[in-house]
């Protein structure tokens, strides 16, 4: 099962191609825009205004509702460009920006917004990752879902899944929202960015997904996750904590009604454990800020660098719908491929709960 996406932030459409999804799965246009308007832009003050309609246009691989087997064309056409607020740094890098590596690579860039880069593209992973969640929960009962777990200096005070939706940060803690309602509009207002950290789950993996050393689940998951724009780390579980642990505090140990702990993060050995398959990723701030900044054009003259146009003071908030596609198209993907060279022999093992 993989996807690929094509097409540029203000060009004339986005798509993707998803290959190998199982034929027989009903797919229809509306199945995609709950997950499309979570990761929108413009659903609220505090992120980019731009605001596009993000309907998705079935091209292929799909006939009379039902998934044919063979691939899947989803088109979006960009119906809010406004690639001219791009003139003034055209010949410009972004200090923090791919604009200098796409240049110093292939000698030619298209400055209409990120062109390529642009999170823009996030949009087609989210809209493939829609077949997936749906084929986890139908076949498998697995469910993948995320939520902002820091937004710059500010960490949730409390946990309750259901309040996830009820704001447009996906924080897991309803009071606190007028804050961080208070800490954007001043960071908008600053025009500086900030970083943030999204955590992705899913529940109800079986063990057994994942290859021992070529394609572990966790390596296949830690490419995916930073293939994102903006991730600058990501985590497995404990991640990082786990350097200051002790072996007898990390591991989780295993009675016959099942772990006592999740410190692994679902993962062993590359393969899953049958608990909750847990990653955590760090996004970087937004590059294109308002305050000024040093840098160097294409003539290689110093200049003094200011972005103007409409961009997310942080990307992290709207990251989390973009974390959950990529967790839901690797456990697809490999589960996908479980399927095909053991059959099912993992699902007749005694398990632990
Ligand atoms: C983005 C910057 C802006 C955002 C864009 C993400 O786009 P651009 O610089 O290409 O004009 O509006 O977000 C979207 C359009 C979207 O649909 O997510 C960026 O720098 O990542």
């Amino acid at each position: 099962f993989t996807v690929t996406t094509f097409g540029e932030s203000h060009g004339p459409a986005i798509g993707c191609v998803i290959d190998g999804c199982p034929p027989g799965m009903s797919i229809d246009t509306e199945a995609f825009r709950n997950d499309l308007e979570r990761r929108a832009t413009g659903r609220s003050r505090h992120t980019s205004q731009r605001r596009e309609a993000d309907e998705v246009e079935i091209l292929s691989g799909v006939y009379q509702g039902q998934t044919t087997g063979t691939p899947i064309a989803l088109l979006i056409r960009n119906t809010d460009q406004r690639s001219k607020d791009y003139g003034d740094i055209a010949d410009t890098f972004r200090p923090g920006h791919a604009d200098y590596t796409y240049w110093q690579k292939y000698g030619i860039r298209d400055p209409r917004g990120g062109g390529r880069s642009s999170a823009r593209e996030t949009t087609m992973r989210v809209a493939a990752a829609v077949i997936a969640k749906k084929w986890l929960v139908e076949r498998h009962g697995v469910q993948v879902r995320g939520y902002l777990a820091q937004l710059g200096e500010v960490a949730p005070q409390g946990f309750d899944w259901n309040a996830v939706e009820q704001n447009p940060f996906f924080w897991p803690c309803e009071a606190q929202v007028p804050e961080l309602e208070k800490y954007v509009d001043a960071l908008r207002k600053s025009g500086d960015s900030v970083g943030a950290r999204v955590n992705v789950e899913a529940e109800g993996v079986p063990p057994g997904w994942g290859e021992p050393i070529y394609g572990k689940l966790d390596g296949d998951l830690a490419a995916a996750l930073m293939s994102i724009n903006a991730v600058k780390g990501v985590e497995i579980g404990d991640g990082f904590d786990a350097v200051a642990q002790r072996g007898s505090q990390h591991r989780d140990e295993m009675h016959m009604d099942g772990f006592t702990s999740n410190h692994a993060g679902g993962i062993l050995g590359g393969i899953s454990t049958g608990q909750a398959v847990r990653a955590s990723i760090a996004l970087k701030p937004t590059s294109s800020i308002l305050i000024p900044g040093h840098s160097v054009n294409l003539a290689g003259e110093p200049v003094e660098v200011v972005t103007k146009g409409r961009h997310d003071p942080c990307v992290g908030i709207r990251a989390t719908p973009i974390a959950e596609a990529m967790m839901a198209l690797v456990l697809m993907d490999h589960a996908l491929r479980h399927r095909a060279q053991c059959g099912d022999v993992g699902e007749m093992k005694p398990r632990i709960a």
